[in-house]
């Protein structure tokens, strides 16, 4: 990777990417895009800022020409609760987001990441160190969406050639972008909850496992799999990949332990919990550890530490 653009670069992920990708491949050479500006002054002011609506091809093809760029990281998406609210414009956005990203990369041929998710698989899906190639089905429109982009991009691979890469993120937290509109957004907002308020009301179950990763760890897994030797990937598009797998009072233990006043209790939403329940308990990542040496870094203990950490910081600021 030289030259990359990255779509959706305002959100969660794309804000802590571009600051690590400025920082490691030279500002010149990072191209944030976002569907609006005013949303986020460093990474505007910071470096290269376009804005771009990832349905827009015709601009996408610009752009990529312009900055001659090499790689597409694709991470302008909606999340599974958003989705279920306003079905069709998830898939407008994800669905012809990535095919315009598919077509640049072919047209201009560039390396392609764009990630897939849990939310790929579903109810018949087995739960437990759940494989990498099995039964998926999933339930959720951005789960479909999901499943659709794992094989588009298998797709443009075998047909034209084109270097596209994926994996299916966990639950991601961060301590320096929010997530908007998930299922997992509970594992962030608690952290804020806990150092803000002392207490926090749970939309799923105490019971409910599901992957998680912190947020080095994720950007890690990016940089990695599009900087791998393509002769060892089998699984291009869509590589299981976790580095925990906790329920809601398994989290709040782990707060409690470092603030014993912490208050944890549950109002089930409906929605979410079926999203929830429809997905893995913890996924086998042992194909991405082979393919192109994943290794995560942070546990639920150590993740908890530095986020309680830098927000004890970050909030005694304001
Ligand atoms: C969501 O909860 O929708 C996302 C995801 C697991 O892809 N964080």
């Amino acid at each position: 990777m030289k030259k990359i653009l990255i779509t959706g670069a305002a959100g969660q992920i794309g804000t802590l990417l571009t600051e690590r990708l400025r920082r490691e491949y030279g500002v010149e050479n990072i191209v944030a895009t976002n569907i609006e500006a005013g949303k986020n002054e460093p990474l505007e002011k910071d470096g290269l800022f376009e804005v771009m609506d990832v349905r827009d091809g015709k601009r996408l093809l610009e752009l990529s020409k312009q900055y001659k760029i090499d790689t597409i990281i694709n991470l302008a998406a909606l999340l599974s609760v958003v989705g279920e609210k306003n079905p069709s414009l998830l898939w407008d956005v994800n669905m012809n987001g990535l095919y315009n990203c598919l077509e640049v990369a072919h047209e201009l041929n560039l390396k392609l990441f764009t990630p897939s998710s849990i939310a790929a698989f579903g109810p018949q899906t087995p739960k437990d160190k759940t494989p990498q190639d099995t039964i998926q089905r999933p339930t959720s429109i951005y789960g479909v969406s999901k499943v659709s982009g794992e094989l588009l991009c298998d797709y443009y691979f075998r047909k034209f050639g084109v270097d596209t890469r994926g994996v299916r993120f966990p639950g991601l937290i961060s301590y320096g972008s929010m997530p908007g509109g998930g299922t997992t957004d509970y594992a962030v907002h608690i952290y804020h909850a806990a150092v803000k308020q002392g207490a926090f009301t749970c939309g799923l179950k105490a019971d409910t496992y599901l992957d998680m990763m912190y947020m080095p760890d994720a950007l890690d897994a990016i940089v990695q799999l599009c900087e791998a030797d393509p002769s060892r990937l089998i699984h291009r598009n869509a590589f299981n990949i976790t580095a925990m797998s906790f329920c809601p009072s398994e989290i709040g233990a782990a707060i409690q332990q470092r603030k014993p006043d912490f208050k944890l209790d549950y109002d089930i939403d409906p929605m979410k919990q079926a999203i929830a329940d429809s997905w893995p308990n913890s996924l086998d990542d042992s194909c991405a550890r082979e393919e192109w040496d994943w290794n995560p870094k942070y546990d639920l203990e150590q993740m908890t530490d530095d986020m309680l950490g830098r927000l004890e910081i970050e909030y005694e600021k304001k």
